[in-house]
């Protein structure tokens, strides 16, 4: 009898707190609704100067690959442009670039000196860039030395428990830091990983209007092994067969376009929390999902985030970039 009482009890007991769960999520779920409305309407007086040299790029110069996607996007591949020439019309048209990278917790002390140095090396080089490093232990960031017109600001940000929330929750504050920084400031920003580290040309022919990247691993499988997300109670869920895959490690643009993606993958995030699913590999399912809905302008080719574990690189003529060796015992825990 007792026994009997006692389940009632749980029962009890778990209703309540699902339903404070329910509450508590859907309570944040409204303020960040809230906060979309709250927005400003984006101002029409300071469109980015787009630079399009696209019809002077040599697409033929690359036998082996894919050079324009279907929808007549570049795929940015060695040999295929001028690198002086999109060099010189970017600094005539004062281009300024804002980079943003999240270094939450041990993966501050584990990367970001790394990619900072290299990036100083590589990343833009002759134009004004901004490194805004987005961290939890702001007096544990690296000094480093800047060339000139080179900045550097740190913004803290909290640290999330699960570390898919931290990944994911980097679109909201991209959306943010657009939104009050970026967008009067800087005519491109680039999203990046920070476990990766320059080692050649990383420069202004990747800079473009909507820029996705194409994920080392699978560049040159076929469409029906690609991982999107098919879970149909997920946002991010593909229903048809999709362009390419991407890898979220990278992606860039405009302000105005990279926070539409922000936005994007950080609402349908948020909605899929709601229902209590998660899309397969988390912010890059949503990317993905973005850009097919909305196809990007430019697209980098693997040159531009090499995994040095991948046998055949053939394709590679130049590593601009490379993964930086994992260690996942010493990362994901603590
Ligand atoms: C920690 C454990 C598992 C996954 C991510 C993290 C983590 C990611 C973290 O503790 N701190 C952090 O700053 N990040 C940021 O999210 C880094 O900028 C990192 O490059 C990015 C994506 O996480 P990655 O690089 O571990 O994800 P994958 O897809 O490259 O493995
Ligand atoms: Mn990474």
């Amino acid at each position: 009898m007792s026994n009997h009482r006692g389940s009632i009890l749980g029962l009890f007991i778990f209703i309540i707190l699902l339903a404070l769960a329910f509450l508590s999520l859907y309570t944040r779920h409204l303020k960040a609704l809230a906060f979309f409305k709250e927005l400003p309407v984006p101002k029409e007086s300071t469109p980015a100067s787009i630079i399009d040299l696209d019809s002077k790029l040599k697409f033929s110069v690359r036998p082996h690959v894919q050079t324009q996607t279907s929808w007549n996007a570049p795929i940015m591949w060695e040999l295929m442009f001028d690198d002086k020439l999109y060099d010189r019309m970017h600094k005539e048209a004062k281009t300024a670039v804002a980079l943003t990278v999240f270094a939450v917790g041990r993966y501050l002390e584990a990367y970001l000196k790394t990619f900072l140095v290299s990036a100083e090396e590589h990343f833009m080089p002759g134009l004004p860039v901004t490194y805004f490093v987005f961290t939890d232990l702001p007096e544990e960031v690296p000094e480093i030395t800047l060339a000139p017109r080179r900045n550097i600001r740190i913004v803290k940000v909290e640290r999330h428990n699960r570390w898919q929330d931290i990944s994911m929750m980097r679109m909201k504050t991209i959306s943010e830091v657009i939104d009050k920084v970026l967008q009067h400031n800087f005519s491109y920003v680039f999203c990046f990983d920070v476990d990766q580290i320059f080692t050649g040309r990383f420069g202004s022919e990747a800079l473009g209007e909507s820029v996705a990247l194409l994920h080392a691993h699978y560049y040159k499988l076929p469409k029906h092994r690609f991982t999107y997300d098919r879970n149909p109670k997920s946002k991010a869920s593909m229903t048809a067969e999709g362009d390419f895959y991407y890898h979220a490690a990278i992606f860039g643009g405009t302000c105005e376009k990279v926070k539409a993606l922000a936005d994007f993958c950080y609402v349908n995030i948020m909605e899929d929390k709601l229902k209590n699913v998660e899309a397969l590999w988390h912010d890059e399912s949503h990317l993905n999902k973005y850009f097919w809905l909305f196809k990007p302008t430019k697209l980098l080719s693997p040159e531009y985030c090499w995994d040095n574990t991948i046998s055949n690189a053939e394709d590679i003529l130049i590593k601009r970039l490379v993964w930086a060796p994992k260690n996942y015992e010493k990362l994901r825990t603590r």
